[in-house]
């Protein structure tokens, strides 16, 4: 019998085995996959008695494709019923909504509230999450038409299609983006019971609000601004700097997807602890690989315009670290996001799941 993983992604921290007897811990990893598979595809394993530590060669699939895909269908069809609206609302309007809201994106906060709920409670019951899965898409495709509008980012396309006020114009876009917020806080209004409704809308209102997203993005254009713009302090300051803006504006609404499929799931404190430290390293990491990506990616198919950092002098990981130091940052948030989750049933689903979605970061694609 040749060398095995045990559990591939399923076990914190991984080990590596021979023949049944534990040889070392995993030091480093490279996976890549897409949606249907993840694809352990070296892994460093740490040194042996004569210092040495080998490479070793070893895929490992762990089939994630069927679940991700049944979550995004399911999230589609509860996001597509959601915006029917009735006779009231003007057809324009509803148009500009279901056109940015239904356009493909990845789905990754709403699947990360399914997902949440299932790792803390159970997967057949996630139905009950489903109102703040919507929730934290409306807003999400709220602030991508809102950014994308001239007096913002002035962008012409987004998730592959040109942008809401570009289809429409802006005034509808300005609307289109006003009534998903609105509609954000309507859904969660759905959950039951309504203490538990109550304390998501407060949750949500934080993360989407003056603190936070709005926050972010508003010391985000300030900073753009010829004043702002110059590097204050030395590296490790602006980058404190960089990250204070990432963690409200991409990292807030992330993190509290997970937090409320915890709520809703009734998890306990320490798990729900956990969720929020794996969001905060999550959000990271997927902030600094939409930084690579706006270097290395190619605009097909991230379906965005990219280069934009670049050109517009921004601050991003690889203008402060380079392309190296950004990778490694990001893999070094990969592992700080795995280890938070610690406390949870390693061989569960849903854990297999969030391991596979943070463990595929430093690989995207889009
Ligand atoms: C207008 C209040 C307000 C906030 C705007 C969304 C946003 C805040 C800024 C967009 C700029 C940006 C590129 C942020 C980086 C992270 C991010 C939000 C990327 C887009 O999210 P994805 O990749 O998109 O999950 P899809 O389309 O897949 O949902």
């Amino acid at each position: 019998m040749g060398p095995s993983f045990a559990s591939g992604f399923t076990r914190l921290p991984l080990f590596y085995f021979i023949e049944g007897n534990r040889v070392g811990q995993v030091l480093e990893r490279n996976c890549f996959g897409d949606r249907r598979s993840i694809q352990l595809n070296y892994a460093v394993i740490s040194p042996k008695a004569d210092g040495c530590s080998p490479r070793i060669s070893l895929p490992c699939q762990v089939p994630t494709n069927s679940h991700f895909k049944t979550l995004r269908q399911e999230i589609e069809s509860a996001l597509d019923s959601a915006t029917q609206f009735d006779v009231d609302c003007p057809d324009q309007l509803r148009q500009a909504i279901r056109y940015s809201l239904l356009a493909p994106g990845k789905r990754l906060r709403p699947a990360l509230v399914l997902i949440a709920y299932e790792l803390c409670k159970t997967p057949e019951y996630r139905q009950n999450a489903m109102p703040a899965a919507c929730a934290v898409e409306m807003v999400h495709a709220y602030s991508l038409i809102h950014d994308d509008l001239p007096a913002m980012d002035n962008d012409d396309l987004r998730r592959g299609q040109p942008t809401c006020h570009k289809k429409f114009d802006e005034a509808t876009a300005i609307l289109a983006g006003d009534a998903l917020l609105a509609l954000a806080f309507e859904m969660i209004g759905n959950l039951t019971p309504p203490e538990l409704a109550g304390r998501c809308c407060k949750e949500l209102a934080i993360a989407a609000g003056a603190c936070k997203l709005v926050g972010g993005q508003m010391d985000d254009m300030l900073r753009e601004k010829e004043e702002h713009r110059k590097q204050i302090g030395n590296t490790e300051s602006t980058i404190r700097m960089m990250e204070h803006v990432h963690h409200r504006k991409t990292g807030a609404l992330i993190r509290v997807s997970l937090k409320l499929g915890g709520m809703i799931a009734n998890a306990s404190e320490s798990q729900l602890n956990a969720l929020d430290d794996f969001g905060k390293h999550f959000g990271l990491a997927f902030q600094i690989t939409d930084d690579l990506l706006d270097v290395l990616g190619e605009e097909a198919t991230v379906g965005k315009r990219l280069r934009k950092d670049a050109e517009m002098d921004k601050w991003s990981y690889p203008h402060f670290l380079g392309i190296d130091g950004a990778k490694q940052a990001a893999e070094k948030a990969v592992n700080d996001a795995e280890n938070a989750l610690a406390v949870f049933d390693p061989n569960s689903l849903p854990m297999q799941m969030l391991l596979g979605l943070v463990g595929q970061l430093p690989n995207r694609t889009k």
